[in-house]
């Protein structure tokens, strides 16, 4: 199945990234998709073989083994992925948006070799973790601990809904310690490094999402990332690039279901005539197809912006707004095309509603999007 409107202007290399992703996922993601969401299984193998493409260091610099891409080269592949199974997106999304761009921006050169390398060529997948059971929306009331231990650390605490948790090799972890909140590289066979169980979620079944416990946790001292009680800014310029793979993650969720219901019309017929002959799923169609576009072109402004350096704290959480309620629009209008087939599990569009759910949830929830636009538009308080 095709996008149904192809971005305009791509470049040579754009155009190969995003056959390259498109073909991958119409092969190894999609027929498998709906199999991984009833077995609520991780399919780290195909984690692994993206990470072999370079899809693990998409916009890591190359001197880092990365592929050193613009962000809307890296949104363009991560729609492609998302459109074939939003769960294997967040990982690379996650993995690729926060610790790596964490890293990048704070980690010392023995860190970026130590860690973002393997990252970037695809050898180690990493996470994040910053929500804990009382603290959600309010990140900074954050409560896991850093003590110091000698030279080291120790950490102790308990991290909530933690994408990629109990299957990354590493995981950029949030602690307090008495200067403030840090952030930590934290190996994931690190002895007190506990994963709860996979939690059953509505949707993104095939994410790995986890509780952490941190039992005292001991890290040498060049774990730290960065300076000491600077760690809760690298984790809201870490959300900056999450939140734009969130945005088109949604666009693939949301594109994918247009696509089907586009499908869906032209087939199905009741009173003698096809669905897409009736003008009020015409008006349905146009509407759902506008928003797609709308929402992409979004992020991508943002990207674009994000890429000649400006500062797009503001507009990420747009496009993330704009982009997850859409796409839970645009799933709702694709279940109710189909019907009472839109209703059963045998059909796509069901998947595709519950996973678009967690869009405007996680990575900040839509209310959380409107604090930091609204706070935007007063930036002197
Ligand atoms: N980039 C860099 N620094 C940032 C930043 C950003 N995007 N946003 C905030 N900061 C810095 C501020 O400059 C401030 O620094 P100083 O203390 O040096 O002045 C500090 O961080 C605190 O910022 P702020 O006062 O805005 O923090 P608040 O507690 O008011 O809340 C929100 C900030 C609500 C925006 C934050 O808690 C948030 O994003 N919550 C949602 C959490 C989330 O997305 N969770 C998902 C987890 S991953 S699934």
């Amino acid at each position: 199945m095709s996008t149904a409107i192809e971005p305009p202007g791509l470049s040579e290399t754009q155009r190969q990234i995003v056959e390259l992703a498109r073909e991958f996922a119409r092969t190894k993601i999609e027929p498998f998709a709906a199999e991984w969401d009833r077995r609520a299984y991780f399919a780290r193998e195909v984690i692994d073989e993206l990470g072999r493409l370079g899809f693990l260091g998409m916009c890591a610099p190359e001197e880092y083994g990365g592929l050193g891409l613009d962000t809307v080269t890296y949104l363009l592949a991560l729609e492609e992925i998302a459109a074939a199974d939003a769960s294997v997106a967040v990982s690379l999304s996650i993995h690729n948006a926060i610790p790596s761009t964490m890293l990048v921006r704070h980690g010392s050169a023995g860190q970026k070799n130590r860690w973002l390398k393997g990252m970037a060529r695809g050898e180690l997948l990493a996470g994040f973790a910053l929500s804990e059971p009382e603290s959600g929306s309010d990140a900074a009331s954050l409560r896991a601990r850093a003590v110091r231990d000698g030279d080291g650390w120790v950490l102790s605490g308990t991290k909530a809904w933690a994408t990629n948790g109990g299957t990354a090799d590493l995981m950029m972890v949030m602690a307090r310690s008495e200067r403030g909140i840090c952030a930590f590289i934290v190996p994931t066979d690190a002895p007190g490094y506990r994963p709860g169980k996979p939690e059953d979620k509505m949707g993104l079944r095939a994410s790995n999402t986890v509780a952490l416990a941190l039992e005292e946790v001991r890290l040498p001292a060049d774990h730290l990332l960065g300076q000491e009680g600077e760690g809760f800014g690298y984790a809201m310029e870490g959300l900056d690039a999450g939140r734009l793979g969130i945005a088109v993650q949604a666009v693939g969720i949301a594109r994918r279901a247009l696509e089907h219901a586009v499908a869906y019309c032209a087939e199905r017929r009741q009173f003698g005539r096809p669905l897409r002959q009736f003008q009020a799923v015409q008006f349905k169609l146009a509407d759902m197809a506008t928003r797609v576009e709308a929402a992409r072109a979004l992020a991508h402004a943002v990207a674009t912006r994000r890429d000649r350096g400006e500062d797009t704290t503001m507009q990420a959480s747009m496009a993330k707004l704009f982009a997850s309620e859409a796409a839970m629009w645009v799933t709702t209008q694709a279940v109710q095309l189909f019907g009472g087939y839109g209703y059963m599990r045998d059909f796509p569009v069901e998947k595709l509603f519950r996973d678009a759910k967690v869009t405007e949830i996680y990575e900040g929830t839509s209310e959380i999007q409107r604090i930091i636009v609204a706070r935007g538009l007063y930036p002197r308080g």
